[in-house]
């Protein structure tokens, strides 16, 4: 890399697990920035709406399916370069969901995270969410058949990642089925443990 990257924490979990919700109160308590690498895609798909590549992106999204990961890579880079020597530390929302795209990534940035944080939550919680926030949302994956696809894709291909982390030590497990009070209290306790 060409700076050097702030301590990076990645945050994973199923989708509506809570990772958005908890990120920004964390970031807002810990005065530290955070990167919702899906929101980043989405302003990327409506930015380039009128090229191939907001098409393309725009098609992976609707299906719940993960985008390259050279895409993804180089478009969290570039965020986390404009926090450089902004912030304590940076929330990765969301990334990595493929094992190689977390090897794609450590090579890239010439780093890998402090900790990763998973947020385990049982599925019938994460559709009702889900479907709820899908009555406002307007996001196109916020329907049944898309967050059927978006739950396989994550047991399929990203809880390999977690299993990773987890197998390195450096995996830090929160039950997400509780109410957000309680999870913000249970995040906050970890990242307290390890200094922050
Ligand atoms: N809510 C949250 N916590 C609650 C709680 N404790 N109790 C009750 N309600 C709670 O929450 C979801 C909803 O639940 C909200 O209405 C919230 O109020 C409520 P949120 O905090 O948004 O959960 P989150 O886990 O962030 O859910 P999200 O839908 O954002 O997760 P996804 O992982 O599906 O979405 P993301 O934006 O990360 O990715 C979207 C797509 O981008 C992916 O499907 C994929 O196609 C693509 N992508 C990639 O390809 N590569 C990447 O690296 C990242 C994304």
């Amino acid at each position: 890399a060409r700076y050097t990257l702030p301590t990076l924490v990645f945050v994973l979990g199923g989708p509506g697990s809570g990772k958005g919700t908890q990120c920004r109160r964390l970031a807002e308590e810990l005065n530290w920035a955070t990167v919702c690498v899906g929101q980043l895609l989405r302003e990327e798909a409506t930015l380039r709406r009128k090229e191939p590549r907001g098409a393309y992106l725009e098609h992976l999204l609707s299906r719940g399916e993960i985008v390259p990961g050279h895409i993804t890579i180089e478009l969290l880079l570039d965020r986390c370069a404009a926090f450089s020597g902004k912030s304590g530390g940076i929330l990765v929302d969301g990334f990595p969901r493929a094992l190689e795209q977390a090897e794609a990534f450590e090579r890239a940035a010439g780093a890998s995270c402090a900790f990763a944080v998973f947020f385990a939550c049982s599925e019938d919680v994460m559709i009702s969410r889900l479907l709820e926030r899908g009555r406002t949302s307007n996001r196109t994956d916020d329907n049944l058949e898309t967050i059927q696809r978006r739950l396989i894709t994550f047991r399929h291909t990203s809880m390999p990642v977690i299993e990773k982390y987890r197998q390195l030590g450096k995996l830090v497990e929160i039950n997400a089925d509780a109410d957000v009070d309680s999870v913000a209290a249970a995040v906050r306790r970890e990242f307290a443990i390890r200094g922050f």
